[in-house]
């Protein structure tokens, strides 16, 4: 094929926390990651805090996305991005974690909350769909980007361009 730019927008490294073995979410979040056009590190389940935070500092992803399916995602995910966030080489990467996060639905909004506070740029509670997230990961396309790409702005489809025109 000739003309088409193929090369991957940047990396996000995708991970389960660390108590939780379920898997199938994490190949669902790649797929979907991959589709947008970026590469993934996907390391898988029950990943220790220090294992994905020494990744993350030798890949440099554009975007960390933490998984959390068994429930202890208000726990470990927490003491995850309190980890993270102490590495000055991960200054700015942008964090997301998304599952379920709790054993109670009654408590997803103080959970999210704590998880924002700490670090994380966004929650997606479970159930929600992946809209939201969806919108997120296309915005780190560098030519969605106007700071770095403002030549192109004019030039993008106008279904990916709304939350640009909103920013201008
Ligand atoms: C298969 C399964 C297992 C398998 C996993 C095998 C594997 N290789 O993954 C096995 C048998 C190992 C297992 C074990 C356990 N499981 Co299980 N498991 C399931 C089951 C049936 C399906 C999960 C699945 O694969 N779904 C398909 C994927 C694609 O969807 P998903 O996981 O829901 O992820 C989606 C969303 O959550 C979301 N999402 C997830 N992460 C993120 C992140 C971001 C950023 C975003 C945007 C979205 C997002 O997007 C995904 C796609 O839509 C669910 C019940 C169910 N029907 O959902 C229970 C379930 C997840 N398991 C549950 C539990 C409790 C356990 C155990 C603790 C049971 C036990 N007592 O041992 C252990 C966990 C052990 C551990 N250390 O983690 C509970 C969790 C309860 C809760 N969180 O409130 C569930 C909901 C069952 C239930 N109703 O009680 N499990």
């Amino acid at each position: 094929m000739t003309g088409v730019d193929v090369r991957p927008a940047g990396t996000v490294v995708v991970s389960g926390v660390s108590s939780d073995a379920h898997t199938w979410n994490l190949v669902y979040l790649q797929l979907l990651i991959e589709e947008l056009g970026f590469e993934v590190v996907n390391l898988g389940p029950c990943v220790p805090d220090e294992l994905l935070v020494d990744t993350c500092a030798r890949v440099r992803p554009v975007m960390v996305v933490v998984s959390s399916v068994n429930g202890h995602g208000h726990v470990d995910g927490l003491r995850l991005i309190r980890a993270l966030r102490t590495r000055v080489e991960l200054d700015g990467v942008v964090a997301v974690i998304g599952g379920k996060l709790g054993i109670d639905d009654g408590d997803a909004e103080q959970n999210a909350a704590k998880l924002v506070a700490a670090g994380y740029d966004a929650v997606f509670a479970d159930g929600a769909g992946v809209g939201d997230f969806r919108a997120l990961v296309r915005s780190l396309r560098p030519e969605l980007r106007p700071e770095l790409r403002p030549d192109l702005r004019r030039e993008l489809r106008p279904d990916l361009r709304p939350e640009l025109e909103e920013s201008a």
